[in-house]
């Protein structure tokens, strides 16, 4: 797969230095990256990338939650070529179409739960997310009901950067820049058990927490009430996989009030959680559904909205025209790729091999490190998994959040060649949905190791007794 001449001539250094210079980062400290430098993912084979200093890693976050196929699929590749040099861009405004965007919408409704038979594409998960705004508030005009804007989010839930992203969003810290959320957005707690419910089983938790919904639709009223929102499972949040009695509450609550259930499924979908979307995993009936990353697995920018046929058959029938939409809904380039992703996640039997075979592999060898002293808990779903530092195994208190006991955690990674993110002081891993059973033994190896490393360096800090 690889040239044979590598495309960079630069070093390192020369490379960081005109980064520093030019480049802005997304979620980035400039001033503390200028004293570092940034590090340079040079090439990538399946799941493994190579650094400018050829440094061999691992990529246990898929890119960043979206390599779902792994990297270097030649059919990836020839789709993105072929249809680049057939047709490399037309639109979809006005009354046109290509043939990859049908070709793609078809294919999603065939791999999506059968409530969804139309397709609203965007070029990422934020554009999604602010579509969906914008639809559930024009379903309810068309419906008759204006007053019903309010949705309903929750705390360290993550829906995007764009204005309506960040305020479906639950980060405070996003918040605070920009002037957020929106009106008409509120939040409430998200269904974290290790974190807000210890004392509770897992079980009674979920329907406490399912339970802070319907309180909030009272709050608000429910006559003004359009949608709630969540992630099957919450991502950037910290891989937070709520109790089995959560959503089917959420489900049941939604329908009581009549209220949209919209699930954001930018990281569950694709296979993540072991069915083609979280929603599966975890019993809901969306009318909505959030989709980007791992459609295309993250080869090209594509994104989109799954639209049920509540809303289709209203805002088609009764809603004229929808003054919404981008310039490359439906890229034809983004969406051969896409097809391509999803024959070859067919083709490799990915969603079964997850949740029949890797998925409860990934989960036997999670258990294994629940012993470790510094390990308050840990969790998986499918190929996901997170890990709870914690300072006192016993009682499940944490460290002080100034520490920064996570970000220590994730330096011994980054040293030994594995990438694990740190949320806090949890630590998270969603590897490529091809890793094999033996590289999950060595991916096992790497966090257990730098698991003991952080330890170690604690322990030398006087962090830890
Ligand atoms: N919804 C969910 C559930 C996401 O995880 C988005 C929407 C926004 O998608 P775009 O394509 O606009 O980025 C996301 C994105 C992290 C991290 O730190 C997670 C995301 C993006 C950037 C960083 O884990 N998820």
């Amino acid at each position: 797969m690889f040239e044979e001449t590598p495309l960079n001539t630069r070093s390192t250094l020369d490379l960081q230095q005109a980064d520093t210079r030019h480049f802005l980062h997304p979620f980035t400290d400039h001033a503390g990256l200028a004293r570092k430098g940034a590090r340079i993912i040079e090439r990538a084979e399946n799941i493994y990338l190579w650094d400018s200093e050829g440094q061999k890693i691992l990529d246990a976050m898929s890119g960043l939650w979206c390599v779902n196929t792994g990297y270097g699929q030649q059919a990836l590749v020839d789709a993105a070529t072929r249809q680049m040099k057939e047709l490399p861009f037309y639109n979809a405004f006005f009354q046109t179409a290509t043939v990859p965007a049908i070709e793609l919408a078809e294919l999603l409704a065939e791999v999506t739960p059968p409530q969804f038979q139309h397709v609203f594409f965007t070029c990422s998960g934020s554009e999604g997310n602010d579509t969906i705004v914008r639809m559930v508030r024009r379903y309810w005009d068309v419906m008759g009901e204006p007053a019903r804007k309010v949705i309903i989010s929750r705390k360290n839930g993550y829906h995007g950067s764009t204005m309506a992203g960040a305020s479906l969003g639950g980060m405070s810290g996003m918040h605070e820049q920009g002037g957020l959320p929106i009106p008409d957005i509120v939040h409430i707690e998200q269904p974290h058990w290790f974190e807000l419910g210890r004392e509770h089983s897992r079980e009674a938790f979920g329907l406490i927490a399912a339970g802070w919904l319907e309180a909030k639709i009272l709050e608000v009223g429910p006559e003004r009430v359009a949608a709630f929102i969540g992630e099957p499972v919450q991502g950037a949040g910290g891989v937070i996989v709520p109790p089995s009695t959560y959503w089917p509450e959420i489900q049941r609550i939604c329908d009581k009030y009549g209220i949209l259930l919209v699930s954001d499924e930018v990281i569950c979908g694709f296979g993540r959680t072991g069915n083609w979307f979280g929603c599966e995993t975890f019993g809901t009936r969306p009318d909505l559904m959030t989709f980007a990353k791992g459609v295309t697995s993250g080869y090209v920018p594509l994104g989109g909205v799954m639209v049920g046929e509540r809303v289709a058959r209203a805002l088609i029938e009764k809603g004229g025209e929808f003054t919404h939409g981008f310039t490359y809904s439906g890229h034809p380039v983004s969406c051969a790729v896409a097809i391509a992703n999803i024959g070859l996640l067919r083709e490799l039997d990915l969603v079964r091999r997850v949740r029949e075979d890797v998925g409860p592999y990934l989960a036997q060898r999670f258990l294994e490190i629940e012993d470790h002293p510094l390990v308050g808990e840990v969790q998986t779903c499918g190929m996901m998994g997170a890990v709870q530092l914690v300072k006192d195994k016993t009682s499940g208190a944490g460290f002080a959040s100034e520490l920064e006991v996570g970000m220590v955690c994730r330096g011994h990674c980054f040293g030994n060649g594995l990438i694990m993110r740190a949320v806090g002081d949890r630590m998270i891993i969603a590897p490529p949905l091809v890793m094999t059973r033996e590289q999950i033994d060595e991916m096992m190896q790497l966090i257990k190791r730098c698991l003991d490393l952080t330890l170690n360096d604690l322990r030398q800090r006087g962090w830890f007794k």
